[in-house]
């Protein structure tokens, strides 16, 4: 029998092409999407879409029932950025949700459940390079604490009381349809819309900040796989260390200047770069390697190709 999904932050970033990608899988009416407004509906009104407030505990058990929902993915969160404007909400929200999610499981409401995490666990005192699965994680934001906190409820969850949740620290995701909203790693995104439409780009981070980053298709694709593998095959229960691709904004440019000589990029660092250079530049995923098979297939030249058509598209 297939499964029926809710999606809890659908129209973001990663949650639009999440609803398309489980739409495919599953069917159309066996994914229903939801958000708290209706900003990028036009990326997922194909199906069902219900608005749904992730920190109201009575309208997500309302939703389950009443769609006879099995499986959650949680992808509402306030990210790095907006987590230090806003740190009291950030905590509401990413931890709340979260709670949420895994008392329905708990009360075997529902059966099954991914949360994202990130490589916001990580903090200043973690190794830098090739960041071990398991390794020192002392994240100075908010939005790091809510990830890392959370991490150890899942595994508390899954330990105690038999929750079945899974959950990847996920990088900087570049895509080119929703616009990523109050992340660190955003400029990675943001480069390549004004490529196209300026030909330059003002980085808020500096010019050798390497990061961990991915395509949202790898993105998308980690996640299926995460929740299609065996329960035996998910070793961690906490969060597994997924990677990619890591860069630098001078990287990134000099790969749109190989397809685009005329680009120009300048660098303006701002409150942003303090949260970057507390995070890893480099992430070790041998575990999701070898326990469920992960690997991924962009690397940062097929990236820009991609994101480069598709945007010239879009602004054409
Ligand atoms: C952010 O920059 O806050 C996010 C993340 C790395 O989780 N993209």
């Amino acid at each position: 029998m297939s499964s029926k999904i809710l999606i809890i932050g659908a129209c973001g970033q990663i949650g639009t092409e999440l609803t398309t990608k489980l739409r495919e899988i599953h069917g159309v009416n066996n994914v229903i999407a939801s958000d708290i407004n209706t900003r990028n509906l036009d990326l997922v009104n194909a199906g069902p879409f219900v608005i749904l407030d992730a920190k109201n505990f009575n309208a997500i058990k309302d939703c389950c029932i009443n769609h006879n929902i099995d499986t959650v993915y949680l992808m509402a969160a306030l990210l790095s950025a907006t987590g230090e404007k806003y740190p009291m909400e950030a905590w509401d929200l990413n931890m709340n949700s979260l709670f949420h999610v895994l008392n329905l499981a708990k009360d075997r409401q529902i059966k099954k459940i991914f949360w994202p995490s990130s490589i916001a666990v990580f903090g200043p005192t973690t190794p830098r390079e090739n960041t071990p699965q398991h390794t020192v994680c002392e994240p100075t934001t908010v939005y790091g604490i809510t990830k890392q906190v959370g991490e150890r409820w899942c595994e508390y969850y899954h330990d105690i009381y038999g929750v079945d949740v899974r959950s990847i620290r996920y990088p900087g995701i570049i895509s080119h349809k929703a616009m990523p909203g109050g992340g660190t790693t955003d400029y990675a995104v943001e480069i390549y819309h004004q490529a196209i439409k300026e030909g330059k780009y003002e980085s808020f981070l500096s010019e050798n900040t390497k990061l961990p980053m991915m395509f949202m298709d790898d993105a998308i694709k980690a996640t299926t796989t995460i929740m299609a593998a065996s329960k035996d095959q998910i070793k961690i229960r906490s969060s597994y260390n997924l990677s990619a691709i890591s860069f630098t904004p001078n990287d990134i440019a000099n790969s749109i200047k190989e397809e685009m000589p005329e680009f120009k990029i300048s660098y303006k660092p701002d409150f942003r770069q303090a949260i970057a250079d507390s995070w890893p530049s480099s992430i070790d995923d041998t575990a999701a390697r070898k326990d469920w098979n992960w690997s991924h297939d962009f690397d940062l030249k097929k990236m820009t190709q991609e994101m480069l058509i598709q945007l010239k598209k879009k602004y054409k």
